[in-house]
């Protein structure tokens, strides 16, 4: 059973008129192409297929916006940064609709950063951090795929990934394969939804 029983698809935006009406509060999932930020939608709502999952790495090209819950609260799906085989035009847009997102968002609450326990964070993953701290938008960071270690290096990990962020933002693991960190998960997306 869906643990967000009206959670829907609301809409696609393309362009920042597209948006949905910026009020009540929003968390958006950000993160580099392929972290697995849709599969992590799709977990935390608990249903399958709820958030597009790409075959290939880039496919979410679109801002796609859902209802949480019934009283204007919402997720944010962002489309992934990193992508190399995305053509020059598509980088400008990208970064246009990225930019005007945050820049003019007042519904967003906090962020999700969703982060490849693999690769842990790269350049654009600190900006995220960096521009979450200057504006006061709390950032909360999934090291996802984190079946793809063992144990004790997932746990290495997590360390080492705290101990950079100085307390900038909050970091667990999560695995949407294994589900594990789910209940964290959402206990912080109800937080900033509730704070926002
Ligand atoms: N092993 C494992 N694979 C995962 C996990 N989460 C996502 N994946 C896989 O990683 C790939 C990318 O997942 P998505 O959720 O589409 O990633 P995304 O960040 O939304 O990607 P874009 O929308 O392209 O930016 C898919 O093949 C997923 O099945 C996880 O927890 N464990
Ligand atoms: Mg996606």
């Amino acid at each position: 059973m869906s643990h967000y029983p009206a959670a829907s698809f609301i809409k696609s935006a393309n362009l920042p008129k597209q948006f949905v009406a910026d009020s009540g509060a929003e968390v958006a999932f950000a993160g580099r192409s392929n972290a697995g930020k849709s599969s992590a939608i799709n977990t935390i709502v608990n249903r399958r297929g709820f958030a597009k999952i790409s075959k290939s790495p880039g496919r979410t090209q679109l801002i796609n916006f859902f209802t949480l819950r019934e009283d204007g609260q919402r997720l944010v799906d962002l489309p992934g940064y990193g992508y190399a085989k995305v053509n020059m035009a598509m980088k400008d847009h990208w970064q246009e609709l990225m930019g005007s997102y945050f820049n003019q968002r007042q519904s967003l609450a906090g962020m999700f950063l969703i982060v490849d326990i693999r690769r842990l964070l790269g350049d654009f993953d600190w900006q995220m951090v960096n521009w979450g701290q200057e504006v006061g938008c709390p950032v909360h960071i999934l090291l996802s795929k984190s079946d793809k270690l063992k144990r004790g290096p997932a746990k290495a990990a997590l360390l080492k990934v705290a101990k950079e962020l100085e307390g900038a933002a909050s970091v667990q693991l999560f695995s949407s394969l294994k589900k594990d960190g789910t209940s964290e998960a959402r206990a912080v997306l109800d937080k900033f939804l509730v704070c926002g």
